[in-house]
């Protein structure tokens, strides 16, 4: 019984960890990050996350991780009925705003996978804003069709 009840307080303890799962580069902040697992035989996966600042406008302009060959950052557009993935040169982060890099809207886009993403791993990725600079978050991957990220 005393077991159980550490168990549960170390889970507790964890959960809270992963909630509070935050980066701070200058006046920016990233959190919540997660990435969703890739599906069969698809070669690229999608990264999102919450993005702060409490600064000037800044801009993310780059993205790079180890998991693909390639990483951009990538919108959706709605073309007729069709939502289609566009590249974007940069994510605007708005002076004293957010922004949300969420499914069906802004996100990380991982390019021609080494290896397929798989649910519960975390990878690193390296964001670079414009005026704030490089931070590398950790991203958890969540299940295919996650999304958000991963809750307890
Ligand atoms: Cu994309």
């Amino acid at each position: 019984m005393k077991k159980l009840i550490i168990g549960a307080m170390a889970m507790g303890l964890s959960c809270l960890a992963a909630e509070a799962a935050e980066w701070k580069v200058g006046d920016i902040t990233v959190s919540a990050p997660f990435a969703r697992a890739s599906a069969g035989m698809a070669n690229a996966g999608g990264g999102f996350m919450q993005i702060t600042n409490e600064g000037d406008a800044d801009r993310l302009i780059a993205a790079s991780a180890d998991v693909g060959k390639m990483t951009e950052l990538h919108t959706h557009i709605k073309d007729g009925d069709v939502m289609r993935m566009r590249q974007v040169e940069a994510i605007d982060v708005p002076a004293h705003g957010e922004v949300a890099l969420k499914p069906g809207s802004y996100h990380v886009m991982f390019m021609k996978l080494k290896a397929p993403l798989k649910k519960g791993e975390t990878f690193p990725l390296e964001l670079t804003f414009e005026k704030a600079g490089k931070v590398t978050i950790e991203v958890p991957v969540a299940g295919v069709g996650a999304k958000s990220a991963p809750q307890m």
